[in-house]
């Protein structure tokens, strides 16, 4: 799907701003709210999670639906052209009505989704209402427990007499952020008009030879132009599809990003799409970026920040790379969502090596809140078989242009264990269908649980192994003499598969400010030598290839017992101030070359 642009063939009309809204009182469908003006709103900014941005518990833990409603003016010079109105992503279900007519539905919190309007809307003002629905159950990404009490937040106990709230269960640590999170907007095509651009470069010598396909709806001809980031033509092809070769190539690196623009026209319209020269290929036990094993350093992050919840802040993305290259880091991973395309635009600019994934996190049933006093196979109960296919195919639809993503990651921490058969039956379909539906064929993989490992068939079929481990944090806690030695026995396992390993989360929860001489559990001492315990034992093996601590910063998550206001595993602060372990980790990172780091140990 292509991003919104505006160019010499484009409008773009972004609806940011305050739009009415009003919580969902249980009669919002019957008394048909979406027809009429919202009666007794509030004010809501957009995009961003609708959560903190008032004083209110009743807003904050929200179980349902809420309606969100604007006026929407189109001008009359956009008639005879294609109107869309597209979401950068409600989270999680929408439904959008255009003056009291349900106009388009969707499932799934973090990827956009578009409408063609030109026949409903008058040019004039219309009325744009959008119910959003953040209930996470047993059929939703990321999933819910079915049963009370939240992943980290403790049971509700069944006592005759007493009414507990209706509220979300997450089976997954993070708040369960909801609203419009991302951009919305109104864009125009001439009628006919390109649909979509693929780009799958390749690199021969000096040269880099490109392949091209260009979805287009109309009768015309295909015309692109290959621009170089000074603005010179430096290619041209013809055509819905075929080849372009660049002569001396400038190669997308990590941290050393260059951007070619293919402007494409067909007919009256134009696109112009930004793409990277680089290759991937997983070769034994390296992974290989522009044909040099790559060592990934940075982290697991989320989108969380004061006030916006999970809102589209780009400030504080550019600030967040910022940060990163400030620390010798040069990846990250998408934990637990597609992030917004700005962001993805955001690291094929800045040289950010990205792993994506998809919203499929708390796919275990036989863990945290939705655990039972008997196991289950994960996979006969669950019921997100068709919705996991459609987020896959359509995350890498959206993502599949950008240079800055080398891996598809399928998942997080899955009951790929308790039944070995199931699991490898509902996740190696979806494994072939990354491999299908991505032109430019990026390893795929799905990032394993502490203490699922013997049995596990599933991560083995991966491209490569993607660990989450915490030795030394749920595992010997406050003992890293064991905790190096349950890490080593535990890589030496691995090694076996001849696949390259690296870990997708490490971390220890840290009270910023906290300090002690003797270095104990939440201590700010005691994250950096929980981190340089984990990495004297990741040093000693060649397959190990790369770290990601969780997590770039402290985050909010569901209320509970285990929570004192978040996650606080962060290597910076919410506000992003650096705790001890950012000097540290900066110390070591900056040391490490993004190629070659493990190369001297074959030796
Ligand atoms: C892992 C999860 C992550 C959690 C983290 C933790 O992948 O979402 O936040 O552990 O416990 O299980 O901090």
């Amino acid at each position: 799907m292509l991003y919104p642009i505006l160019n010499s063939a484009r409008t773009l009309i972004d609806l940011s701003g305050i739009w009415k809204f009003k919580l969902d009182d249980g009669t919002g469908f019957e008394n048909k709210w979406y027809e009429k003006k919202l009666e007794n709103s509030l004010t809501m900014a957009v995009p961003a999670s609708y959560n903190d941005q008032k004083e209110s518990m009743d807003i904050r833990d929200h179980y349902g639906y809420v309606f969100y409603q604007r006026e929407l003016s189109i001008p009359k010079i956009l008639q005879g052209q294609r109107i869309i109105l597209r979401f950068g992503a409600v989270t999680h279900y929408a439904k959008v009505y255009l003056n009291g007519e349900l106009i388009c539905e969707h499932k799934g919190g973090f990827l956009p989704f578009e409408v063609e309007i030109q026949d409903k809307v008058r040019f004039d003002t219309n009325l744009l209402t959008v119910a959003v629905d953040n209930k996470v159950d047993q059929s939703t990404l990321p999933v819910g427990s079915e049963k009370d009490g939240s992943m980290m937040g403790g049971g509700m106990p069944s006592i005759p007499g007493v009414t507990p709230k209706k509220q979300n269960n997450p089976n997954f640590d993070f708040f369960n952020y909801s609203g419009i999170t991302r951009p919305v907007k109104v864009y125009s095509t001439p009628m006919s008009y390109i649909k979509d651009a693929t780009i799958v470069p390749s690199v021969d010598g000096n040269d880099a030879i490109v392949s091209y396909t260009i979805d287009t709806v109309g009768e015309g001809k295909v015309d692109i132009e290959i621009y170089s980031e000074d603005g010179e033509v430096v290619a041209k092809a013809e055509g819905k599809s075929g080849t372009f070769i660049i002569k001396d190539v400038n190669l997308w690196q990590p941290l050393n990003a260059y951007l070619y623009t293919a402007k494409v026209t067909f007919c009256e319209d134009s696109y112009d799409q930004t793409f990277g020269v680089r290759t991937i290929e997983v070769k034994g036990i390296e992974f290989l970026i522009n044909g040099k094993p790559f060592y990934f350093k940075g982290f697991g992050k989320h989108e969380d920040s004061e006030f916006r919840g999970r809102g589209l802040d780009e400030v504080l993305n550019v600030k967040d790379l910022s940060l990163m290259k400030w620390m010798g880091a040069n990846s990250f991973r998408t934990s637990h969502y597609p992030y917004s395309e700005e962001m993805m635009n955001l690291c094929d600019r800045e040289g950010i090596v990205v792993i994506d994934e998809t919203p499929a996190v708390g796919l275990h049933f036989n863990i945290g809140g939705a655990k039972g006093p008997t196991p289950v196979d994960t996979f006969e109960v669950i019921r997100t078989h068709e919705h996991h296919k459609e987020v896959v195919e359509d995350m890498i639809a959206r993502d599949k242009n950008h240079p800055c993503v080398v891996m598809w990651c399928i998942a997080n921490e899955s009951d790929t264990a308790t039944n070995p058969d199931s699991a490898y039956n509902y996740f190696k379909p979806l494994y072939d269908l990354a491999h299908k539906c991505d032109p430019q064929n990026r390893p795929v993989t799905i990032v394993g649980i502490m203490g699922a490992s013997r049995g596990d068939k599933t991560l083995p079929a991966m491209d490569v192994i993607c660990l989450n481990r915490y030795y030394g944090w749920y595992v010997f806690g406050g003992d890293l003499e064991a905790a190096k030695q349950a890490l080593n026995i535990e890589l030496s396992f691995w090694q076996k598969f001849g696949k390259p390993l690296m870990f997708t989360e490490y971390g220890a929860d840290t009270v910023a400010g906290i300090h002690a001489a003797t270095s104990t559990m939440f201590t700010e001492e005691y994250q950096v030598d929980y981190l340089t315990a984990n990495h004297e034992v990741f040093d000693r093996h060649d397959f190990f290839i790369g770290e990601q601590v969780w997590n770039f910063a402290d985050f909010q998550a569901a209320q509970g017992i285990v929570r004192v206001d978040g996650n606080k595993k962060g290597i910076f602060t919410r506000e992003r101030r650096p705790k001890y372990a950012a000097h540290y980790l900066r110390s070591r990172w900056t040391k490490i070359p993004n190629f070659g780091y493990k190369t001297e140990i074959k030796k």
